[in-house]
């Protein structure tokens, strides 16, 4: 076994998911450390069978975070082939066989609208803006299925506070990549693409928000996201959009996906509400993958304490 050290570590070193996954077979999702001191590195592993299986490259968290639950976390199988990725497919077990032709390096996310330094960043220059954290949080999707996921990333508000936005800015839009020729599956997905969200400026200033960049201690997979999204654990999951490639900060609330798609059934705020039904199915329980009996589904996901007064004065009902 080689190992190159922190130094070397580029984000552009990132494997191509086929050789990543065989090797998440081959250590097995038990060996998820939280690195302590060491930095990023990169394993050769010269013992796989009959070829050379690179790693998907370790990522440095730096501390414990106070915001994970400790929660039993969902199984790395599930959380990987368990997934909506609609540029994929739209069937659950697609995106894990199909997300190998997204190509996640040379990455760029373009900032722009109300800012004063509009600009376009590289991967690298994004994940140093703050240390990594892991922070382990609840997902619920609006599907009524949830998972517990040791996410690593960086807080979204040590990239706002690094630009000059204008007084104008009051939200923040996403958008993911969308190139038919690398999700062939898009022009089927029935959604319109490229995917976009949004938050309001305080909410995405809220620590509870992150740029992910990883989880279960290594770079994102594919069908997960790869390599940067949003992850926004008090919204339901389609909230937190994948493989951003921009993020444009407005005046008026942007345009959503699922939004566009539905708006009866689907709002800009998407707060994680058991009092809240959605038309067809009741919010009140979960799914929680990997366990027999449902699950009650917590007042915004279990983070109502840290998130609620966002919405102070809100009428919930009607800002669903
Ligand atoms: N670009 C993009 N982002 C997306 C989606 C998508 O289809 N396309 N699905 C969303 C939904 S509905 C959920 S529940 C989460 C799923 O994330 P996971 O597959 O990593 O669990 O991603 C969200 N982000
Ligand atoms: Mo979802």
């Amino acid at each position: 076994m080689v190992i190159r050290k922190a130094a070397e570590f580029k984000y552009s070193d990132i494997t191509p998911n086929s050789v990543y996954m065989n090797r998440r077979k081959f250590i097995g999702a038990g060996s998820v450390a939280v690195a302590g001191a060491t930095a990023g590195w990169k394993l050769l592993d010269l013992s796989w069978p009959s070829r050379v299986a690179l790693a998907g490259t370790k990522l440095n968290v730096a501390n414990k975070s106070p915001f994970s639950t400790s929660e039993p976390q969902t199984s790395y199988k599930d959380v990987t082939t368990y997934n909506n990725y609609y540029e994929f497919g739209t069937g659950k077990d697609e995106p894990s066989k199909n997300a190998h032709t997204l190509r996640t390096s040379p990455w760029t996310v373009s900032i722009d609208g109300e800012v004063k330094n509009r600009k376009q960043l590289d991967l690298d220059s994004l994940m140093k803006l703050a240390p990594l954290e892991e922070r382990i949080y609840r997902h619920r999707c609006v599907e009524a299925w949830s998972i517990v996921v040791p996410w690593i990333g960086i807080p979204l508000s040590a990239l706002i506070n690094k630009l000059e936005l204008t007084p104008k800015a009051k939200y923040v839009a996403f958008q993911s990549l969308y190139d038919p020729k690398q999700m062939p599956l898009g022009r089927s997905a029935g959604i319109q693409l490229p995917y976009v969200e949004g938050l309001r400026l305080d909410e995405a200033m809220h620590p509870l928000a992150i740029l992910c960049f990883g989880m279960y201690g290594e770079t994102l997979p594919n069908q997960d996201g790869a390599p940067v999204r949003l992850v926004v654990p008090w919204k339901y999951g389609f909230k937190s959009i994948k493989s951003i490639v921009k993020i444009s900060f407005v005046e008026k609330q942007p345009p959503t996906t699922w939004n566009i798609a539905n708006s009866q059934e689907y709002g800009f705020y998407s707060n994680v509400n058991p009092t809240v039904d959605h038309p067809r199915w009741s919010q009140g329980t979960e799914r929680r993958l990997g366990e027999l009996r449902r699950r009650k589904t917590l007042m915004f996901n279990g983070y109502w304490d840290q998130v609620g007064q966002l919405y102070a004065g809100m009428d919930l009902k009607k800002n669903y």
